[in-house]
């Protein structure tokens, strides 16, 4: 982490979900070489940096976020010299790897947890969390954070399920194991890592401080001086727990310790406010506006921030904030992708959604893979919810929704392998893929392509100063962005009506890409459904 290289403030970045992006030996899974040979398509979007979920073992318990071996890869998407290929053919294409690093948890099958099970006095024991008495915290897959451990009598710790037990991080020999892993996949030539819920590494238990805890800023210190320093890579710390102040504190040129951080508050805007993802309410464009405008205005001074709509946790973007019905599907997605990336900070593109890929509501709670989605469904069934309204949930909300897979083509498995995946093919896919996709002058793929090349050639557009205009409008996402030599006008109709507005203030603005008939400045203008724009003061 060399702060004064900063190629990845103007970076695309592609984050691919192995399980569900090609699978090349016909065993319905996702792999490495599948990966490789789709290269160029990455390339041809115009992505710099490919972010790759966990491919390490696992026994899958959360789809690779249960590590059992940081240093082995799991055999079902290939082997360590599949990952040396990969690394040497995306660099010979200009593109750069980053690694998922998940060290808040490992699976309870690593080593590490075999071993501490075993006795009070293991030399691995303190490697996680234990207690002899629970407290009240939950997990956030649904039951206790705790789990009883028989053979030992106590009761170990674990945030997310229970075959991911957290690890202990005071425990510096912990500490120092980790390090050393991280050091090892650094030199082994991968550009950086995604650091799994970061956040929580500073936690204190008793207290109940998980969340941006009292050790995060000297573990991070830590592990930015014996990892990150002097590499030319780059980092992004999820941090579902943080709020944007912290987050630039985090991010700091000088005295940070990341590159940038996912932010998650603009993603909770549609659920009810305490009652947690599954408590479904609409979204209200105005609240959304105001939040990124928030965003923008805190990183105005330094920190770096990172935009995204979606990700293998988060539903697909068009079904959620756009309209995936046939007549809006396509523009939406076009919207989506200019008024989010016009913004500053670092584009995150989830597979299949530059093609506007859309979530799935499989029938039964059978064909559901997410342990998360499981549990959620089990738990409720138990406290009497009844099936349609628990369905109503996952259908907006849960994580299966982003990870079905990647719809190539028209044929068999929508071209993602031969034999049946691993988790079903949105149906869709018969219309919906995208060799279709590319080939349609409307279609979402060239639309993003010719996007990311205009936002690559403006420096307005990392740089720039962010205006939020109309901030009381609830269809139109409008804003400005400056710097001294230009000022960008940016437009998006959230709404699936028209909507006619006054806009003959930016009368001197010319179009540099619309989604549709470009706004005519000089009078009144209808604005269309979904429409999407940037314009250019003259
Ligand atoms: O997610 C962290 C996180 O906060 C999740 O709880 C997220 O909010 C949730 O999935 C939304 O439903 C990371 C990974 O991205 C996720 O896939 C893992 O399951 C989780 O950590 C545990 O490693
Ligand atoms: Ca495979």
């Amino acid at each position: 982490m060399d702060q004064n290289r900063t190629w990845w403030k103007n970076a695309l970045i592609y984050q691919i979900y192995p399980l569900s992006f090609k699978d090349s030996n016909g065993d319905g899974i996702g792999d490495i070489p599948g990966i490789i040979s789709e290269l160029d398509y990455i390339k041809d979007l115009g992505v710099d940096v490919i972010w790759l979920s966990p491919i390490y073992l696992s026994p899958m318990a959360d789809n690779g976020y249960d590590i059992s071996d940081y240093y082995k890869i799991n055999p079902m998407f290939g082997t360590l010299s599949d990952v040396k290929r990969l690394l040497k053919e995306a660099h010979k294409r200009g593109l750069r790897v980053i690694m998922d690093l998940v060290v808040n948890h490992t699976s309870d099958q690593h080593i590490w947890f075999k071993h501490a099970r075993q006795s009070l006095d293991n030399p691995y024991r303190d490697y996680y969390i234990w207690r002899d008495q629970p407290n009240d915290i939950a997990s956030v897959f649904s039951g206790s954070a705790w789990t009883y451990d028989e053979k030992t009598k106590q009761y170990y710790f674990h945030l997310f399920a229970s075959q991911q037990p957290d690890l202990n991080w005071d425990n510096p020999k912990l500490r120092h194991e980790i390090y050393q892993m991280i050091n090892y996949w650094l030199d082994l030539g991968i550009d950086g890592f995604r650091l799994d819920v970061i956040d929580l590494i500073g936690k204190s238990i008793d207290d109940k401080r998980l969340a941006d805890g009292p050790f995060l800023n000297e573990r991070l210190k830590e592990l930015k001086e014996t990892c990150f320093e002097g590499r030319d890579i780059m980092t992004v710390g999820e941090m579902p727990g943080i709020n944007i102040h912290r987050a630039k504190e985090i991010t700091d040129e000088k005295n940070g310790f990341l590159n940038m951080t996912f932010q998650f508050a603009h993603v909770g805007l549609d659920e009810i406010p305490g009652q947690g993802k599954w408590a479904l309410k609409k979204l209200n464009v105005k609240q959304l506006k105001q939040t990124f405008a928030q965003t923008q205005t805190e990183f105005k001074n330094g920190g770096w921030n990172s935009l995204f709509w979606s990700n293998h946790d988060q539903p697909r973007a068009v079904s959620r904030y756009g309209n995936d019905l046939k007549p809006y599907r396509k523009k939406s997605a076009q919207m989506l992708f200019t008024v989010l990336y016009s913004m500053k900070g670092t584009p995150f593109v989830y597979q299949g959604e530059e093609i506007g890929m859309t979530g799935i509501k499989f029938k039964d709670i059978s064909s559901y893979k997410d342990i998360e989605t499981i549990n959620m469904y089990n738990d409720a069934i138990k406290q009497g919810k009844k099936i349609p309204e628990i369905m109503k949930s996952i259908y907006a909300k849960g994580r299966d929704n982003s990870r079905t897979p990647f719809q190539w083509n028209d044929k068999l498995n929508a071209g993602f392998g031969s034999d049946k995946p691993w988790l079903d093919v949105n149906p869709n896919y018969t219309y919906l893929n995208s060799v279709e996709d590319r080939v349609d002058s409307r279609g979402v793929f060239p639309y993003v392509k010719k996007f990311f090349q205009l936002r690559k050639k403006l420096p307005v557009f990392e740089k720039g100063n962010f205006e939020l205009l109309l901030p009381n409008d609830s269809y139109l996402f409008a804003y400005t962005r400056s710097d001294d030599s230009d000022t960008i006008l940016i437009v998006g109709n959230f709404d699936k009506k028209q909507h006619i507005y006054d806009l003959s203030k930016f009368r001197d603005y010319t179009p540099l890409l619309c989604n549709s008939s470009p706004i005519d400045f000089t009078k009144k203008t209808k604005i269309s459904a979904y429409f999407a724009g940037v314009f250019k003061r003259k």
